[in-house]
């Protein structure tokens, strides 16, 4: 057993959420919005990493340049070459690739249950502002998501969206009432098998006038509140059919009540969404005082995942063959038949940690290095000697999903790691 599983269950989310800021958090249910309003330490700016350089990218067929989004002139930049290479993929609108299919079989349930109710976004740029990703959906200033440890950000005013939330508000200031916004969004995080730095997420956003809940003889929350559930839960069925699935109260700055959704998958809780219903303060701004709405935002990922029997996150950006054939536009019937499981790699890595260091800068070290060749990263001892100094030892998983890696190769990557690791986080090698 870990260190992490016996926190999960000494800890409540906050006290996980507060850890880290010492490079402790590792689960999902710990992921950046679900947490309270709590202060991580500023980092300092870590170099670009080694990986093959993309000039420019084209995202919905505007061409954004490398040198305004991987910048070595802006010290709150901190996007590297690896993530920058992602931001023109738009998995989600590829109609054979597992994110396309998941987001086209969501369209018909929305179709099918609410026809034509719900317009959809789809090309919306991933690249917003703070006032967009945070101020506009009530993320407090010191609200552990703004930090450069959890976020990529381009500038001080500019960062890759966190999570498609960030559209809410001016597509509300637009006029739209119902909508539904799918996007990649960016993430520094930790690295495990339902974690990536890149993911895809629908928004859905839904507003009620009085005349709705009127005739309910309920309370408007309560009515927005059970109509949500009812949404999701129906979004759930047409998906899985029947599914072991449980909801938990959770916390999200823009919401109240929230809830998150988990399904049972490979023998554990997986969280797929979270939702509530939003916050009048968030209504009032686009002049819906007399208003009540809801809101979600889904882990498409997590989705394919359940729906295709996907066991890795990383699997979603290989063009392999073996895995790109086995997927149809509009098959939802498809179970993934792993093409391979070579074997992982295990190399541990121990070092004094200094104040700074986070758990996701570490990760972005590692990841820098070995790209997708690394499965995951655990945290497998800690302590803190008399003199008050702690120390971590680390196990990295390094596994390709497609060959089998040579001994040689590994130590190359595990020596790569010590000495970045050394130079960049200010830790002393033990
Ligand atoms: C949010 O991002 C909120 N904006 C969701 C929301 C929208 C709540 C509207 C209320 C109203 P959260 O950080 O929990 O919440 O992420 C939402 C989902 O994204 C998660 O449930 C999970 O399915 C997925 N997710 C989060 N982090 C990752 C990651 N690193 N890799 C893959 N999927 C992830
Ligand atoms: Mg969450």
């Amino acid at each position: 057993m870990t260190i992490f599983s016996v926190q999960s269950t000494l800890f409540t989310r906050a006290s996980v959420a507060l850890l880290s800021s010492n490079g402790l958090k590792r689960f999902s249910f710990a992921s950046s919005f679900s947490s309270a309003a709590l202060y991580s330490p500023p980092l300092p700016k870590t170099k670009k990493r080694r990986f093959p350089i993309v000039s420019a990218v084209d995202i919905g067929g505007v061409t954004v340049a490398r040198n305004d989004v991987v910048r070595d002139d802006d010290p709150t930049n901190n996007v590297p070459d690896s993530i920058f290479s992602k931001l023109g993929m738009q998995l989600h609108r590829r109609d054979k690739h597992p994110i396309g299919i998941i987001k086209n079989a969501i369209y018909d349930y929305f179709e099918s249950t609410y026809a034509k109710k719900f317009e959809t976004f789809e090309d919306l740029s991933p690249i917003v502002t703070t006032k967009q990703n945070f101020d506009d959906v009530l993320v407090p200033a010191d609200h552990v998501s703004r930090s450069l440890n959890d976020t990529y950000y381009v500038d001080s005013q500019t960062v890759l969206r966190c999570h498609t939330s960030a559209h809410q508000a001016e597509l509300l200031r637009e006029g739209h009432r119902r909508f539904l916004v799918t996007g990649d969004v960016y993430r520094r995080d930790s690295i495990d098998s339902t974690h990536y730095p890149v993911f895809h997420q629908m928004e859905g956003f839904c507003v009620f006038s009085p005349e709705d809940w009127n005739e309910s003889g309920k309370d408007s929350t309560l009515y927005a509140a059970e109509d949500l559930k009812k949404c999701l839960e129906g979004l759930a069925r047409h998906l899985f059919g029947a599914v072991e699935m449980r909801w938990v109260d959770t916390y999200f700055p823009f919401t109240e009540p929230s809830f998150e959704l988990e399904i049972y998958f490979k023998e554990d809780w997986l969280e797929v969404l979270g939702c509530g219903v939003t916050e009048q303060r968030i209504l009032k701004q686009s002049g819906l005082e007399n208003n009540v709405a809801w809101a979600f935002g889904l882990g498409l990922e997590r989705l394919a995942m359940v729906l295709f029997d996907i066991p890795d996150i990383r699997l979603f950006w290989s063009d392999d063959e073996r895995f790109t054939s086995q997927f149809g536009k509009g098959e939802l019937g498809v179970k993934f038949k792993p093409f391979s499981k070579y074997p992982p790699c295990y190399k541990d890595i121990s070092f004094w940690i200094s104040e700074s260091f986070t758990e996701n800068n570490f990760c972005e070290v590692v990841r820098g290095i070995a790209g997708d060749l690394v499965e995951e990263v655990k945290l497998i001892d800690s302590f803190t000697n008399k003199k008050g100094m702690t120390s971590h030892c680390y196990r990295i998983v390094f596994r390709s999903m497609e060959r089998s890696l040579t001994d040689e190769e590994v130590n190359d990557l595990q020596s790569k790691v010590r000495d970045e690791v050394q130079r960049k986080l200010n830790v002393e090698l033990r």
